[in-house]
């Protein structure tokens, strides 16, 4: 989406996590995605790639030095606290020790509850404009909605519920939710 909206232009090569190309691999080892290459440059976290796209052009100033540290004060939360709880909740096998309410409990508490109390108070995560804030955290938020949605439609989460939906049915996130094909080296290369 950073990438889009900065007018960006990019090949995009969709690869198989099961079968890694070996030029993802050659460019950036940890072989997690996203990781873009621009000429020598190689960027290898999602975070840093969206601030990449908009530090060469922000049309509607979805990040600047004054919000900064708070944009980045959610994103930690979010990539840290936030993360382990999804993966706890999408993958309950791998945490058979961990009670499901407990992980509801505490992702409430730690932060769908706060977020969900700060767009009460305004209709964005940093106030009345849209910021790299939104953008980065709402995929998180749809993750876990998608989890279990009847849990997630009963919840008390209006103004989480609201603002994901708009997020969803918006042009930009419907321009780039499209199926790929998938990348394979030997065929393309
Ligand atoms: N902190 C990284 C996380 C990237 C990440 O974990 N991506 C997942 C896919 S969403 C991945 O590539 N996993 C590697 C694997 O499953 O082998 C970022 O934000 O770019």
């Amino acid at each position: 989406m950073a990438l889009a909206y900065a007018g960006i232009a990019v090949e995009i090569r969709e690869i198989s996590l099961r079968e890694k190309p070996p030029s993802l691999l050659a460019i950036s080892p940890k072989g997690t995605v996203p990781v873009l290459q621009s000429d020598g440059l190689v960027i290898e976290q999602s975070y840093d790639i969206m601030k990449w796209a908009l530090r060469q052009s922000d049309p509607d100033q979805w990040l600047c030095a004054e919000t900064e540290s708070l944009i980045d004060g959610w994103v930690a939360k979010n990539d840290g606290p936030f993360k382990k709880l999804l993966d706890q909740y999408k993958y309950p096998d791998r945490y058979p020790d961990i009670q499901l309410e407990e992980t509801l409990a505490q992702a409430m508490a730690l932060f769908l509850g706060p977020i969900n109390e700060q767009l009460k108070a305004s209709p964005y995560l940093l106030g009345p404009k849209i910021s790299l804030a939104d953008i980065a955290l709402f995929p998180f938020v749809r993750q876990f909605a998608m989890v279990d949605p009847d849990w997630f439609d009963q919840s008390e989460l209006l103004f989480v519920k609201q603002w994901l939906n708009e997020r969803l049915e918006s042009p930009l996130f419907i321009s780039v939710m499209q199926k790929y094909p998938t990348w394979h080296d030997t065929t393309q290369e």
